[in-house]
């Protein structure tokens, strides 16, 4: 059995990050359902964010979006953060909504548009030394409809280039999180489609090129946890953009459709030392809530994370690895399953109230009236969204 001391500790001391734009209007391209009390700034998603951190105590830290979350000035909003208890985490660099990316960002045809891309992320680079941020997220919607319509090679060397002129703009504590997707919105090729590449792409770069897992980014049926052992024993594995998924890239809360892969992900994060702050992996939340009230979903997805982990700290790795060098087959298995299959809420709720939370973090939230005020607070201006 685990030292439940050495559990409860790693628990306390784990850390979520949450989107911005979790919190903004989201749909998809048949819908976007607005909701009343969304925020229309970046400074109220960063106060919705600090809810999140109120009830759970382990999400003090926010993602934000340039330009969904550009402001005249980032110091006073990582101020406006602080004050509110959290701090202004990743920064995503947008080169996938402007009119002129119609042909791609970084690896477009035309030079002017390719130089107009970069200086965006360069400029992002300006966001991370404002609010004091390490990690500049690099996602690319750059690839083709259409077999010929553009050469799969040359189009990997202007990616190189551009990642190479942002690498070496970097603060020496700063890193690139380069994320995958194996298509949407390109249909035939998308130059950073897998790990593969990306991790191809971070060892050319340098140490602080790392790779971001988003677990919605896969072909169906792939094993996400093999990934996600090799780049941690690699050294490389630098996030996850959490959420879940039944088909494609459905940004659904994190654990909801698929617990057990959840599950089985962050066993090779603990197995792999990953939990470990100073190992560096970046644990956030990627996510759309379509259809759902937004503060409560992401309450949801922090505390799914939150179980799963519990699992995973809870597998007998002695009798794990005994019972695989023995290549005692189910013996090996029943061991995972245990973990798995222990109700880890008590152990939660327990925590939560050492730590002076309420043990039910929804609940809570709820009867905080939080939600009412804002419905009544927010009227009038405009509502934050993807603006797409
Ligand atoms: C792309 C992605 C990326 C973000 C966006 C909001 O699908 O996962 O991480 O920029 O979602
Ligand atoms: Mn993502």
């Amino acid at each position: 059995m685990q030292d439940l001391t050495a559990v409860r500790a790693a628990l306390r001391a784990q850390r979520i990050e949450t989107p911005s734009w979790a919190y903004g209007n989201s749909g998809t391209r048949f819908k976007v359902f607005a909701q009343e009390g969304v925020p229309r700034d970046p400074f109220e998603k960063i106060a919705d964010a600090a809810q999140v951190h109120t009830y759970t105590g382990i999400a003090p830290i926010v993602s934000l979006h340039i330009p969904w979350d550009r402001v005249e000035d980032y110091t006073e909003l990582a101020q406006f953060a602080r004050e509110h208890g959290v701090r202004i985490g990743a920064i995503n660099a947008n080169v996938f909504q402007d009119d002129d990316y119609r042909l791609g960002s970084v690896t477009n045809p035309d030079p002017g548009v390719r130089r107009k891309a970069i200086d965006h992320l360069l400029a992002c680079v300006d966001v991370l030394d404002a609010t004091g941020s390490r990690d500049l997220k690099l996602w690319f919607s750059d690839g083709t409809n259409y077999p010929g319509q553009g050469d799969i090679a040359d189009r990997q060397g202007l990616l190189a280039e551009a990642l190479a002129e942002v690498y070496a703009r970097l603060g020496a504590e700063q890193r690139i999180l380069l994320e995958y997707k194996l298509f949407e919105p390109a249909f035939y090729m998308t130059d950073v489609p897998d790990w593969g590449t990306a991790y191809a792409h971070c060892l050319k770069l340098g140490s602080r090129a790392v790779v971001c897992v988003d677990t919605g980014h896969h072909a169906p049926g792939t094993n996400i946890e093999f990934i996600v052992a090799f780049l941690l024993r690699a050294g490389r594995l630098g996030a996850f953009d959490f959420n879940s998924r039944f088909y494609a890239d459905d940004d659904l809360m994190v654990g909801a459709a698929d617990p057990f892969q959840l599950f089985r992900i962050m066993h090779e994060v603990v197995r792999g030392g990953g939990l470990a702050p100073a190992v560096g992996v970046n644990f956030m939340l990627d996510q759309c809530h379509n259809i759902e009230p937004k503060i409560p979903a992401q309450i949801r997805s922090v505390t799914n994370v939150q179980e799963a982990t519990a699992k995973a700290l809870l597998v007998d790795a002695q009798a794990l690895a005994d019972a695989q060098r023995a290549g005692d087959v189910l013996a090996a298995n029943a061991v995972l399953m245990d973990a798995y299959n222990t109700d880890v809420r008590p152990l939660l709720r327990e925590l939560r109230v050492e730590q002076g939370l309420a043990p039910d973090p929804v609940a809570a939230y709820h009867a905080s009236g939080y939600a009412e005020r804002i419905r009544a607070e927010r009227v009038g201006g405009t509502q934050a969204g993807w603006g797409a």
